[in-house]
């Protein structure tokens, strides 16, 4: 690679530091919910920001934002790179902004330095890739590649009823570009772990190779309220119990597909909801995650047996509907290659992996050469408030993140 472009560390973590504000919590981590008002105030702060680096924005339908530098041949398709800015509803400040930061990082390098690409760049926020307001996760990117549809999406609505259509065009970011329509010679994805193995083997980047499949559920147990002092044990339709059966049975299955499967149930809610009321109703969201479709599909096929084997056993009726499934994906070699070349440059230690999250580049893979770059966070931790990582790993990152676009510009 012919350049000796170095992405400013302080520039970097003071956008980090700075967008942080939208939606921060007490607690220090941030609430930025998609399509929310917070939502609204750091995609303002980004449009001002690509404004500013010169770039030409474009927003489509469903919200996805492309801010385009030039590159020396207009006919070429631009290389993309970015993420996400929506967060968890007790999220972290680096989860999803720092690849988008990342990527203007980059951009606003190559500005300093009057760097010449052949390729556009172009960086994107893609719509609600946390799915926790609006279910699926990686919307905007899997509507964009097809995958998931678009209709679905606009008319799907939140715990208030407040509809994704209708908040998007609230927030004044429902563009006109048809989703979907542009297309890119590459793109590539800077994000933390969020798991434990960097840190843990002091190794500074994570050269990703795929990312594993995931399963997501919703589900209700129907039983019947009734007095919690008068009516005998034997006699009781208690959805709860029911339900603590069934959430002891994910663990279960994803220990039986050990050691790389998992599984949890990160919301349930218990009707009518009182100490002295049996409670009659039960409603769940969960999710099953391995990197093996096929064994994937085993877990599930093994909790739909469990299921029917707690229906028999106790007096309530469950139903379980399939919300979401993406397959495992594995990333072209060409920007996995791209990475691995830009992480030796610098002398960096780093690790050939998969992802264990989900994230906008599973999707546009399906579309274009995709490759994901992965910095370590403290403890692993993330969806979590207390989710964090260093200037020099995040700088780090997006120095290897301005070198693979260098280097796929060069090549592709
Ligand atoms: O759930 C996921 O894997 C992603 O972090 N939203
Ligand atoms: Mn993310
Ligand atoms: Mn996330």
């Amino acid at each position: 690679m012919a350049t000796n472009l170095t992405i400013n560390s302080e520039r970097l973590w003071d956008t980090l530091m700075d967008t942080a504000q939208y939606g921060a919590t007490p607690k220090g981590g941030v609430r930025r919910l998609t399509l929310s008002d917070e939502d609204r105030m750091v995609r303002d702060w980004f449009t001002k920001a690509c404004e500013a680096a010169g770039l030409t924005l474009a927003i489509d339908t469903m919200g996805n934002m492309f801010a385009t530098r030039p590159g020396t041949d207009p006919n070429a398709p631009p290389i993309a790179v970015g993420s996400h800015l929506d967060t968890q509803p007790a999220g972290g400040k680096f989860d999803g902004i720092l690849g988008v930061l990342a990527g203007l990082e980059a951009i606003r390098t190559l500005n300093d330095a009057g760097y010449q690409t052949t390729h556009p760049i172009t960086l994107i926020n893609w719509t609600n890739e946390e799915g926790a307001r609006y279910a699926p996760g990686m919307s905007g990117s899997g509507v964009y590649s097809g995958e998931l549809t678009y209709e679905q999406m606009m008319s799907s609505a939140d715990k208030d009823g407040a509809v994704f259509g209708e908040e998007l065009e609230r927030i004044g970011y429902k563009g006109t570009e048809p989703v979907g329509e542009r297309k890119f010679a590459a793109f590539v994805e800077l994000h933390i772990e969020q798991g434990p193995i960097l840190e843990a083997e002091e190794i500074q980047i994570g050269v990703v190779e795929g990312g594993q499949g995931l399963y997501w559920f919703d589900g209700t147990v129907a039983g019947r309220d009734s007095h919690a002092g008068t009516t005998p044990m034997t006699h009781r339709r208690d959805a709860m119990m029911a339900l603590a059966e069934l959430a002891l049975a994910i663990e279960e299955i994803a220990l039986a597909n050990a050691p790389a499967a998992v599984g949890t149930m990160g919301e349930v809610a218990v009707l009518p909801g009182s100490r002295n009321t049996i409670p009659g109703t039960a409603t769940f969201r969960a999710e099953l995650r391995h990197p093996d479709g096929a064994t994937l599909t085993a877990m599930a096929e093994a909790l739909d047996a469990k299921i029917a084997e707690i229906a028999a056993r106790r007096p309530v009726d469950i139903t379980l509907d399939m919300r979401w499934r993406k397959d495992p994906v594995t990333f072209d070699p060409r920007v996995v290659e791209a990475v691995a070349a830009a992480v030796e440059k610098h002398g960096l230690t780093s690790k050939r992996m998969i992802s264990g999250a989900g994230h906008d580049a599973f999707y546009v893979a399906s579309l274009c050469p995709t490759g994901m770059i992965f910095i370590p966070c403290w403890e692993g931790i993330s969806h979590n408030e207390e989710e964090s990582a260093t200037q020099v790993d995040c700088a780090a990152g997006a120095q290897v993140v301005l070198d693979t676009l260098v280097r796929l510009d060069e090549t592709l």
